[in-house]
């Protein structure tokens, strides 16, 4: 597990130095202002990521050593899989409150990280609505930074969550109404637009939206889940992998979900400084919907590939009983911490 480990880092530097001539990326890198934004932080020692990665020897065991308290966390990447909030009707209008705050979280086994969190967790809530619905979200800056909303949606520019444009940049201490019609049904995302923009989305300012046809959809049992990673040295390349932050949360503890039951996961790839992720379940397939903006699967296969931002649905139904790996198919990441165990029972 640790020569993988260091075969990454070796792998980082060569892109950023041999092969920039030792000066392209490094330049790029130091234009790019986000050092402040990592103020009082300490990088993780590198040693620290490579022992909670590291691979129980001998016990054949896949994942990390240790386990992470979702108590000290605030959040457990076991209800976040379920957990959809619909907010509150009030007067006609689906209103929720997202307050972003500093908070220390930790990642993988003994790997604290620095990140900004919206409503105290990363990801941040999964929002769901009907389309045709007014909804308005409430953005309350409770950080040291400004930020914004961005949505992934149809709508005005005053709404749109970037800065210079309608409310713009939200300062500590300031709040900001977005308001706008539950449109297209699909799945989207939500993240922070202020920049740097990488910086903003890595630390974990992201969510998942999920826009319910009017029609509605098969009744299901329904996942969602958001592909990220942590860059615990602040090199602008992940350490750890995951999806729903806390790397293999699923290895020791998996998803359990019923034999013959249709299975839909809402897949969102959240993930910053590598251009693609991909998802893939063993033993089994799946319908495939891009975006969730049709009634129709547009694939029926056991793997999907995404871009930065890319999001889709997957509808299945595992017809054996048994535990059955999903990952990343980018091998590398499956190694840092994005994989994990769905547990068919009867
Ligand atoms: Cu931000």
């Amino acid at each position: 597990m640790r020569r993988l480990w260091e075969s990454k880092v070796s792998r980082r530097k060569l892109l950023g130095g041999a092969a920039a001539g030792g000066a392209g990326l490094p330049v790029l890198h130091a234009l790019i202002p986000h050092e402040g934004l990592h103020g009082g932080s300490e990088a993780v020692a590198q040693e620290d990521v490579a022992h909670a990665m590291a691979t129980h020897r001998g016990a054949g065991h896949l994942g990390a050593v240790g386990s992470v308290d979702p108590m000290a966390n605030g959040f457990d990447p076991h209800q976040v899989v379920r957990d959809f909030d619909e907010g509150r009707m009030v007067g006609g209008v689906r209103q929720w409150e997202l307050v972003v705050e500093d908070k220390k979280i930790e990642v993988a086994p003994g790997v604290k990280y620095e990140a900004w969190a919206y409503n105290g967790r990363v990801p941040g809530p999964t929002l769901r609505a009907r389309e045709g619905e007014r909804l308005r979200v409430r953005l309350v800056n409770a950080s040291h930074h400004p930020h914004t909303i961005h949505f992934h949606g149809i709508h005005r520019a005053a709404v749109d969550g970037v800065p210079g444009v309608g409310s713009g940049n939200v300062n500590p201490g300031e709040a900001a109404d977005y308001e706008f019609v539950a449109s297209p049904f699909g799945l989207h995302l939500y993240h922070c637009h202020s920049t740097p923009l990488a910086d903003h989305i890595s630390k974990g300012l992201y969510g998942a939206v999920v826009i319910d046809p009017k029609q509605g959809r098969p009744a299901a049992d329904e996942l969602v889940m958001v592909m990220n990673g942590f860059d615990t040295n602040f090199d602008r390349s992940n350490e750890v992998y995951a999806v729903n932050t806390v790397a293999f949360a699923y290895m020791d503890e998996p998803i359990r979900v019923r034999r013959e039951q249709l299975v839909r996961i809402y897949l969102v790839n959240a993930l910053e400084f590598d251009l693609v992720n991909s998802f893939h379940v063993h033993a089994n397939f799946f319908d495939y919907y891009p975006t969730g903006t049709r009634l129709e699967p547009r694939d029926y296969t056991d793997t999907v590939v995404m871009g930065q931002g890319e999001r889709g649905m997957l509808e299945l139904r595992f017809p054996y009983t048994g535990k059955y790996m999903f990952h990343a198919h980018v091998s590398e990441f499956a190694e840092l911490g994005w994989m994990g165990f769905f547990e068919v029972v009867d």
